[in-house]
Parts: structure tokens; sequence; C-alpha cells
């Protein structure tokens, strides 16, 4: 279904409303309520979403979070901001002071991290940058280069010291919370109740089944009181903590930000060894995902290192060759072919054909439940870049139409939509949802930055 020009700016005027209503100054709430303060990887789809009202915002999105970097270059998951509405877990659940490697006070922030979509942000705010504005985003690209070298550096070595090229991420807060992609390794463990604790989400969503359950929470907040014990230490947690998994969706991602920073190492003046390094890492990536390719599923397949096991459900996280462009043209052709059947897009009670978080026919489907099956936006902008830099711009099309329509028809930019009716879910006014509304928008007439 096409969008028309009237649909796309009356979107545009909502989603640029969301972004300056969640604007702090220096830093964009994830949404008013529910999320109050800086999240990463909001943050990056957030500062995309600047980058077509004001570049210069869009930058200081980004440098903000990176001033909240670990002396490790681990990039926090989130940022904890003054003020505001509360959210729990706070900072002293978190208590990072006991690692020499967080920032210093007054910074507070979580311990652990989000997908790089940073390097994506930066990218794209470079080729909407107007000209009169380059000289200005040049000087501030190449100040925060060698920050987001260094986060890199982090997820290829501390997160990585097999130099397999996939990302092993410690906690399902580190992306995609309570998908079923976890439910095996979170059933294994044994936690002692954590606590006390009063969860706040659930009384601040229209309806507490969306989120994930009590359950879950258990064990989310038991396996922050064990990263905490070790002092957020990466190598202690590699030997002695019980939940490691090698996530092919933020290996995914990982791969594509060190394309988009190899980009701009010409824009950014980078060194030799910072682009040598970058195509180490992104080779790296490159095999690492390859080598984690079931042919027969047509799916990436992520593992955990602590059961030795394969995790193996039909998300969205399998379509990785995808979200790291592949250039296996094999792996393409079958994951094309995956995305588009009865198991994924060309399920038949689908409103739209966008990906849903989890497979309708995967027993773990759940429509309204958060990362268990409904569509995410920002999931589908990934794909959609992907699709179009591979040069599939007819099926991308479709993902930016369809998603634009998905939005427009409830009018609400919401966190997540029910696959099935369309129906916004979670928190109203998203940043980041807001954020890709306007890529989206923009995405005929070229952006409209100053
Ligand atoms: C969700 O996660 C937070 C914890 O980080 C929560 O449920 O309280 C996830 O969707 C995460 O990926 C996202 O970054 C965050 C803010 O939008 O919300």
């Amino acid at each position: 279904m096409n969008v028309t020009a009237d649909t796309r700016a009356m979107l545009r005027d909502r989603a640029a409303a969301v972004l300056h209503g969640n604007d702090a100054g220096s830093w964009t709430k994830a949404s008013p309520v529910l999320y109050p303060h800086q999240w990463s990887w909001d943050s990056a789809f957030i500062a995309i979403g600047w980058a077509h009202l004001d570049v210069r915002r869009a930058m200081t999105e980004l440098e903000q979070l990176f001033a909240a970097q670990w002396a490790t270059g681990m990039v926090p998951h989130l940022v904890f901001r003054a003020g505001g509405h509360p959210y729990f877990p706070g900072p002293e659940w978190w208590d990072t002071s006991v690692s020499p490697a967080a920032p210093a006070p007054p910074l507070k922030t979580t311990g652990i991290c989000q997908p790089p979509v940073h390097a994506l942000a930066l990218q794209r705010i470079w080729q909407l940058t107007p000209q009169a504005r380059q000289p200005e985003i040049r000087a501030r690209i190449q100040a925060l280069y060698p920050r987001m070298v260094n986060w890199h550096r982090y997820l290829a070595t501390h997160r990585d010291p097999e130099a397999s090229g996939l990302v092993t991420t410690y906690h399902p807060w580190e992306g995609t919370d309570n998908s079923p992609r976890w439910d095996r390794a979170l059933e294994r463990i044994t936690v002692a109740k954590p606590g006390p604790y009063t969860r706040l989400d659930t009384s601040e969503v229209s309806d507490p089944s969306q989120r994930p359950t009590n359950w879950d929470y258990d064990r989310f907040l038991w396996l922050v009181e064990q990263l905490r014990k070790y002092r957020y230490d990466d190598a202690q947690i590699y030997r002695e903590y019980p939940f490691l998994i090698k996530d092919v969706f933020f290996s995914a991602i990982f791969v594509a930000a060190n394309a988009a920073l190899l980009d701009l190492a010409d824009v950014a003046g980078a060194s030799d060894d910072d682009r040598e390094q970058l195509t180490c890492w992104l080779d790296r990536g490159r095999a690492g995902l390859a080598s984690r390719f079931d042919t027969q599923a047509g799916l990436c397949v992520d593992y955990d290192v602590r059961a030795g096991e394969d995790i193996r459900l039909r998300t969205f996280a399998g379509f990785a060759p995808l979200f790291a462009r592949t250039a296996d043209t094999g792996q393409r052709a079958a994951q094309l072919r995956l995305l588009d059947s009865e198991d994924f897009c060309g399920h038949p009670r689908l409103r739209w054909r966008l990906l849903p978080s989890t497979s309708p026919a995967e027993p773990a489907f759940e429509p309204s439940n958060y990362w268990r099956g409904p569509v995410w936006p920002v999931i589908n902008w990934l794909l959609w870049q992907s699709l179009s830099l591979l040069g599939y711009s007819a099926r991308a099309d479709e993902i930016c139409s369809d998603s634009l329509s998905q939005i427009a028809a409830d009018g609400e930019l919401g966190e997540y939509f029910e696959p099935f009716t369309g129906k916004q879910l979670g928190s109203p006014q998203q940043s980041w949802t807001a954020a890709v509304t306007l890529d989206w928008s923009a995405s005929d007439h070229g952006g409209e930055a100053n």
C-alpha cells in the first residue's frame, strides 16, 4: 500500500512532536513515562531522527551518550538522568561504583550494553548533513570516532574472548528482553529470590500482559546481582557467570556497524591502525555469522555458551545474515524466501507484511507480549536499511510503506504493534519509533536537515 504525501507529512509532524516532547535538552527520553532516561541503542535511533530536524542536535545525542562510556570502552545500556518519572531498577540496584571502569560520579549508568547501532547513526547523520554544516559536523565526527572505535574494540575483545566473530551477551536487557531466545537459558538458572523489589513498568502500560512476567523479572534482577558481585569485570563474568549467549542479532549489528565506521574513515581521518582493526572485526564477524547459519532452517542460530547448546527458534534474530548484509548470495536467497514464507511476513493472519519479533508459527509466539511476537518498527527499520543496501529496493520500499501505514493506522507512535490487528502496544510516544518514522517519511525526499 502506498502512503500518500499528506500521510507522510502528518507522520513527520507527529514524529517531530514526539522527539521534541521527549527532548531533555542534550539527550532524549526513550519515552516519557515508561523509559524516562537515556538508553543506548534508543539514542542511536533517536539521533537518526534528530538528523532530519537538526544535525547538531543529533550529534549532541550521541556525544552525551558516549560521555558515559566506561574505561573498558563499553557504552552502557542506560545512562540514568536526574529528574523525570521514577524508573525501576534504578542506579542503586546496579551500584556500578563497585567497578573501577565505571564513569565517575555524578554520571550513573547500568553495567551492561546494547546493540551497537551508533555507527549506523553517525553514518546517517553525515549523509544528512547540509553542506553549510559540514565543517562543524566533520570536526565533531572526528572527535567522536575514536570513542566509537573503542566501543567496538570492547565488543571485539571483552565480549568475544574466543575471537569467534560473535558477540557474547550477558543479560536479556542487552536488547530483546523477554525474547523466547532466552527462555531455556533462564530456566536453567536457579535464583534465590532477589529483592525485595517493586516493579513500576506493569502499572505504566495499559495491559501488564504486554510486559515480561514476574518470573522473568526475578531472573533479570538476580542476574544483575551476580554481575554486581563480579564487579562487572568481564574476565570474571566469563569464568563464573551463568548466562553467556553468542547473540547472532547483536553480532550482525556489529558487522554492519564496523562497515559503517569504515565507510566514515576518510571523513573521520581514521588512522591506518583503526582501519585495519575495523576490517579485521568486520571479516571476523562475517565468518562468525556464517558459522552459525543453519542451511536447512535458512536462519542463523544463537549459541548458549554455558550450556554448549544451539538456540533453535524462529525469531527475527535468525535473519542476522540480512542484518549484516551478507555477500553470500545463497544465504540471501534462502533468507528472502523465508522472510516472505508463512513462518514470517507471509503468515496469512498478518495485517502487514512486516517482520514480527517471533514467528507466529513458533509455539512461544504471543502476539501482544513485547519481544515474543509483536512487530517492532526499529527492527523493521534495520531490515529495510539492509535490504535497500543489498539492492532489494522493491521489498525494502514495501517495508517502508507498510511500516508507515501501520503507524498511521493507529495514529500513535507506539513502542511495538500487534501483528494481526496492527494495534499499538507498550509505551505511547516512543522516541525511537518517532525517529525511524522521520527517516522513513523522508526517504523519498532526501531529508530536510538544517
Ligand atoms: C526495553 O528494555 C527496558 C530495559 O532496558 C525495560 O523493559 O525496562 C527494551 O525494549 C530495550 O531494548 C529498549 O532499549 C528499552 C527502552 O526502549 O526498553
